[in-house]
């Protein structure tokens, strides 16, 4: 009975703004009937409180099971920015779904049929209103995303895109919502169909990659809107792709909206009536026949589309032709690899010359194959800096060694192998192929997730946000007593940008937490596992993932050591070392702090030393260097941050003339 008296004073409220002030044109006054009815109302707030819930839980799950099975930060932003669009979409439909329909439940949609030319503005304004709670919702679940993303790029382009394509489907499903509730004489049957209408579309977006491959699966996919938008985000924020490879898949959130748009504001808005079915839209009346069409219809989708997929299983098997002789031999020196997203991977190969004669000039060529399903395609021009290295002629029995760096980019399952191609001797000749075995590489996601960061966001955003639903109650109440009702757009304002504050301060206080470094709930507990240790020097650590190192060198001008010969770090931290030269000046001994790829001890020495005194007695651009200080004087310090590399232990020397050779090494061992 309060929702009654509350849109009859809402009514009221409009004549008389109507009538004061005749420029406001239909649509804006019912827009802001609306807004405040659906703000103030309540119906908003606690749909906002839910999807707080919602998107809380969700995000708490996904940084627990991080911590279990390591997803990249990018993966979580999108699985959050996923939920908050289909949450976001859904609170769109219930909202449009209750529209006109609610309307006519109560009654009150006599009054507002006042003349046909404003029917079409009285559409506009309640679809507008209707499409409000979705950007609250996108802010809101900003938090969210800037702690998972944990510094990551992928939280710009995330926030972007999700406002983009959510707003495009939002507008989409409230306009279907809105058009369901258009013809329904029940909100109830309003509500129902809608609903149908939802799990229709998004019960296939959430199949299994299994139901998504295969050119018909893929067909589908892409004409499901969500589904389409789904995979759209996820090649753009997770795999790096770009606008140009994946930008088609739009086409289906795109024209939805705008054929929903047509459809509500064009075709069906003019001849909006009192009684919800006499519109004659549809050749049906009765709500039940109709639930039950969309449930066999989802029923036969998600059967069609799973057929399909599995139709696709069957891939022809192609004869491989058994290798000639070769001439050639390619041997790698490593086997399988477990790295870290972004960590590079050493290995050599061998190509020898097994024929009696001198073999051509050769070219070998990386290729990575991903083992996954998916069937996504690696592209080695991102994984490597040389992908391809040229062997001049090679003697009887003479090999050639060369050496590779691949920088794992994506978590996944690959395998690495070199072709070695001889050149064709003539241009009426060709020349057999030579692979090597494949080096199994195996890339889990990197990740340094507290998922006790998420906390305090989990619990303080619906506690803002019911206290906003509350105060909301509040001045309803009020309202409904006769207190100042004319007032209520303003009123509406404060309740909006009260909650608005309360996110803004709840984002800032997320994205400070996480750019500092340190949790939001620093425990001794959380101390306690950072376990970074030091022979002597005063490693301490400011949270659980990121550790201070410090080494000194000899204050002894003539003594080439670092005091600290060992340092430890646990694998995933990011480390910052601050490295001292100890001498005095007046000595004028240069000293630096070079972190080396296992093995490549000798080659950096070597590079460094042909680098000369210009370059500071260092190149930059040795592969075998994971990381560096600057060469500084006595009395000077220099700091470096950087991801601990895969466990293991790696040699730190200086590169200056004669150090290493004096001794100036030591051990950084990650585990
Ligand atoms: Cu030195």
């Amino acid at each position: 009975m309060t929702e009654n008296t509350s849109q009859l004073s809402s009514i009221r409220q409009q004549s008389r703004v109507e009538a004061s002030s005749s420029a406001s044109p239909t649509w804006w006054v019912v827009f802001l009937n609306e807004a405040h009815g659906l703000w103030v109302g309540g119906k908003a707030p606690i749909l906002i409180l839910l999807f707080s819930i919602v998107l809380g839980f969700q995000s708490f799950v996904t940084a627990y099971n991080v911590e279990l099975s390591l997803m990249p930060p990018k993966e979580m932003v999108y699985e959050t920015l996923k939920t908050a669009i289909s949450v976001g979409l859904f609170i769109g439909m219930i909202i449009g779904a209750d529209m006109l329909s609610g309307d006519r439940e109560r009654g009150t949609l006599e009054s507002l049929l006042l003349t046909p030319t404003r029917r079409r503005q009285m559409v506009v304004g309640k679809f507008l209103a209707a499409l409000t709670p979705w950007p609250a919702a996108l802010v809101l679940s900003i938090p969210y995303m800037a702690v998972l993303a944990q510094g990551d790029e992928v939280l710009a382009p995330a926030v972007l895109w999700g406002a983009l394509l959510g707003t495009i489907l939002t507008i989409a499903y409230t306009g279907t919502g809105m058009f369901v509730s258009f013809w329904a004489n029940s909100n109830r049957t309003s509500y129902l169909v809608s609903l149908g209408i939802f799990v229709l579309i998004l019960v296939p977006a959430q199949l299994p990659g299994r139901a998504q491959t295969g050119a018909a699966g893929q067909f589908l996919q892409q004409l499901n809107p969500l589904a389409a938008q789904n995979h759209f985000l996820s090649k753009i924020l997770v795999n790096n792709r770009t606008f140009e490879e994946f930008g088609s898949w739009l086409w289906s959130p795109i024209v939805f909206a705008v054929l929903m748009l047509i459809l509500l504001l064009v075709y069906a808005a003019p001849g909006l009536r009192i009684e919800g079915g006499k519109a004659r839209l549809f050749p049906w009346k009765s709500g039940r026949l109709t639930s039950v069409l969309v449930l066999v219809t989802t029923g036969l989708i998600l059967v069609l589309s799973t057929f399909v997929a599995s139709a696709q299983e069957n891939p022809s098997q192609i004869e491989q032709p058994a290798n000639p002789e070769t001439p050639l031999g390619i041997s790698i020196d490593m086997a399988y690899q477990t790295v870290k997203t972004g960590d590079p991977i050493f290995f050599d190969t061998v190509v020898t010359n097994l024929q009696g004669e001198t073999a051509p000039p050769t070219i070998v060529a990386m290729n990575i194959i991903n083992l996954d399903q998916e069937g996504d395609v690696v592209d080695p021009e991102d994984w490597s800096p040389e992908r391809t290295q040229y062997i001049d002629q090679l003697s009887p029995g003479d090999s050639s060694t060369l050496s590779w760096r691949v920088n794992a980019i994506l978590d996944g399952d690959y395998i690495v192998y070199m072709v070695a191609m001889p050149e064709p001797a003539s241009r009426d000749d060709t020349s057999q192929a030579v692979a090597s075995s494949g080096i199994h590489l195996t890339v889990m996601p990197f990740t340094r997730l507290n998922p006790r960061g998420i906390v305090p966001l989990v619990i303080g955003a619906p506690l803002v946000l019911g206290l906003g639903t509350l105060a909301s109650f509040v001045i309803r109440r009020r309202e409904t007593q006769g207190v100042g009702s004319n007032t209520g757009p303003l009123r509406l304002s404060f309740v909006v940008i009260g909650v608005v504050l309360g996110l803004a301060a709840l984002a800032i206080v997320a994205v400070a937490s996480q750019s500092d470094g340190t949790s939001p709930v620093s425990e001794p507990a959380l101390a306690a596992e950072a376990t970074s240790a030091t022979e002597s020097s005063q490693a301490s650590s400011t949270a659980s993932e990121s550790v201070l190192l410090e080494i000194d060198t000899s204050t002894d001008a003539t003594d080439f050591s670092y005091v600290q010969e060992a340092l430890e770090a646990p694998a995933g931290s990011t480390i910052t070392l601050t490295f001292n030269n100890r001498t005095d000046p007046d000595d004028e001994v240069g000293h630096n702090w070079v972190l080396v790829v296992p093995g490549q001890e000798e080659s950096v020495i070597a590079n460094a030393i042909a680098a000369g005194d210009n370059k500071d007695w260092l190149d930059v651009n040795d592969p075998g260097i994971i990381t560096h200080t600057r060469l500084i004087e006595g009395d000077e310090s220099d700091s470096v941050t950087f991801d601990a590399p895969a466990p293991g232990t790696y040699t730190y020397l200086c590169t200056f003339p004669e150090h290493y050779e004096g001794g100036m090494r030591g051990t950084l061992t990650i585990k």
